[in-house]
């Protein structure tokens, strides 16, 4: 073959495989938990992508040293063997390699934690917030407060599996979105009604204690509208596995358009208008998800 025709093969593949990238990511538009999914969910967020990118850092790190101290050892093993040392060495110090041993960790240890601290205060708070949600977890649902749209506040609930409809994902999505406006700057104050539970939504890099009688801050802004599922991710009880998160994000005219409705839907205070009042549809939907259960 000539180089031209590699040339164009290559190009070729390439460009298949792009599309098979594309196609993918297109699917990809909700972001769940795959099968056989290794490693994390695609990020959607700046403090997700500074996660992957630590991530990547340090598991280099870890390679590198772990293949070096594995070829030493193995070297040590073949060169200091019996059968070419019948007599064996008494050294038993280094000055040179006992500081070297000790500073170049010191050093591998600093490298990783410049970038991880500049992590650790990134997703700490955002400084200039568009807007401000409260997630409140309960025993076992999640409650959202807008307090600067019109004090919007309702309760989020695990869909049962007998009432999935089509295209819905099984112990992920749920009778209420958070929903948020993409690209801005979103402060999330996470706190909780009975035991601690964890606000998680991984391809957001969102992740933060509720703890009753506290708030915890921390802020996300989500690059693109879509779906971003999470769960809580602190054991809280036997639902523990029944409130998990679907953030939906939409554009700023979208996000208007949910919030003038959202004022109307769940004016009675959590539960839709249409509904039985918030204890009894409470119960209900516990007894629904029980009812999965068995
Ligand atoms: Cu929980």
């Amino acid at each position: 073959m000539q180089v031209s025709q590699r040339l164009r093969a290559a190009a070729v593949f390439m460009a298949m495989f792009m599309a098979m990238l594309f196609v993918g990511a297109g699917a990809a538009w909700a972001q769940a938990p795959r099968n056989w999914q290794l490693s994390f969910q695609p990020a959607h967020s700046s403090v997700q992508q500074g996660i992957e990118g630590l991530h990547a850092m340090v598991i280099w790190l870890m390679a590198a040293v772990t293949i070096f101290v594995a070829a030493l050892l193995l070297y040590c093993v073949w060169r200091f063997r019996a059968s070419v040392n019948p007599k064996a060495s008494r050294v038993s110090h280094h000055t040179a390699l006992e500081v070297a041993w000790t500073v170049l960790p010191v050093l591998i240890l600093v490298i990783i934690a410049i970038p991880s601290f500049r992590l650790i205060y990134f997703e700490d708070r955002t400084e200039a917030a568009d807007m401000t949600i409260k997630v409140v977890g309960h025993q076992w649902y999640w409650e959202y407060n807008y307090p600067d749209q019109g004090d919007v506040k309702f309760d989020s609930y695990m869909i049962p599996a007998d009432d999935l409809k089509p295209g819905q994902l099984r112990n992920l999505d749920v009778d209420n979105r958070v929903v948020l406006p993409a690209g801005k700057n979103i402060r999330i104050l996470a706190t909780s009604g009975d035991v601690i539970h964890s606000f998680f939504i991984p391809s957001l890099g969102v992740q933060r204690y509720a703890i009753p009688g506290r708030t915890i801050e921390t802020w996300v802004r989500v690059d693109d509208p879509g779906v971003y599922y999470g769960e809580c991710n602190q054991i809280c009880g036997t639902n523990h596995s029944a409130m998990p998160i679907a953030v939906e994000a939409m554009t700023d005219q979208d996000f208007a358009t949910w919030i003038a409705a959202a004022k109307t839907k769940f004016a009675a205070g959590g539960v839709p208008a249409s509904s039985s009042p918030a204890s009894d549809g409470n119960t209900q939907r516990l007894a629904a998800v029980e009812n999965t259960r068995r």
